[in-house]
Formats: structure tokens, sequence, C-alpha cells
């Protein structure tokens, strides 16, 4: 059983983790847009991923009797300066994520909700990962520099790490 606060916080959750995945998705439409096919499967990727992590906040709701709320989403932006910005604005996101997740857990203490707090630990653990992933993605842009085939060597740059993202998924998923 969830405390009212818990419960609301938790439906909270659930929308940023919803707006997360309707922004990046918008991301993905734009890099499509603009020729960067690697980023566009990359951005399209972690969508699904924030997708799953709204789903897995649901179900958790429900499973303790309490009520989850199917968020309105604001529209993301659809166009952005450049990948670099769209990239930077991503790591920016990820950060508030890791802030909420981690009021969430100060929440889930505050209350005794043991459950709660167990169950958060997974975001904790997936928030530690999506900042380092972002981080190293703004340390790559910013070696790539801004020559004339930056863009290019971006998008290649990016390609490889959604490859890389997408067998430690399978590997995972297999265990
Ligand atoms: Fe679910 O916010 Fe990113 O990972």
């Amino acid at each position: 059983m969830l405390t009212k606060k818990m419960e609301k916080a938790l439906n909270e959750q659930i929308t940023l983790e919803s707006y997360a995945s309707f922004l990046y998705l918008a991301m993905s439409s734009w890099c499509e847009e603009e020729g960067l096919e690697g980023c566009a499967a990359f951005m399209l990727r972690q969508s699904d991923e924030e997708m799953d992590h709204m789903k897995r906040l649901y179900n958790y709701v429900i499973e303790m009797d309490g009520k989850a709320i199917v968020p309105g989403i604001k529209k993301p932006p659809s166009s952005y300066k450049n990948v670099v910005q769209m990239f930077k604005q991503v790591y920016e996101h990820e950060k508030k994520v890791t802030k909420s997740i981690n009021e969430l857990v100060a929440l889930s203490s505050k209350e005794k909700d043991h459950s709660s707090f167990n169950f958060l630990q997974w975001y904790v653990e997936e928030q530690r990962e999506e900042e380092a992933l972002m981080r190293s993605i703004q340390d790559k842009i910013k070696l790539i520099g801004g020559g004339p085939q930056a863009l290019y060597y971006i998008d290649k740059e990016i390609q490889q790490i959604n490859l890389a993202e997408m067998k430690k998924e399978a590997s995972e998923a297999e265990k």
C-alpha cells in the first residue's frame, strides 16, 4: 500500500518518463529530417527505453494497489538548433530525471516505504548509467570538434554507441 504522497510522487515520475520518451522521439524525428540516421536510431531507442521506464512505474503503482495516472504530455520541441545542442539538452534532461529519482528515494525513506525504496534502486542505477553515457557522448562530440566533416563523424560515432547499447541490452535480456 502506498501513502498518498508516495502515490502522487510516483505518478509525477510517470509523467516525467513519458515526457522523456516523447522528447527523444521528437529528437529522433528531427535527426531523420537532418539526415543523421545514426543519431535518429539512437534517439528512437532511447525513447523506447523511457517508455519502458514509465511502464515499470505504472505497473508498480498498480501492484501496490495505487491508481496509476496516464498523463497528458506537453508537446516537445520539433526542431533543434544543431545536434550538439540537442545532445546537451538530452544530458540536461537526464540530470533532471536523476534529481527527481533522488527526491523519490528520499521521500520513500521519509515515508518508511521500504518496498518503494527497493523498487527505486533500479532507477538509481539506470540514471547513473544514463548520465555516464550522455556525458561520454558530450566528450566524443568535443573531441570530434567542428571541422567540415564533423556531422558525419558525430553520426557515425553515435551509430556505434547505439549498436553497443543494443548489444548490452540483448545480453542483459538473456540473463
Ligand atoms: Fe528514464 O530517464 Fe532516462 O534513463
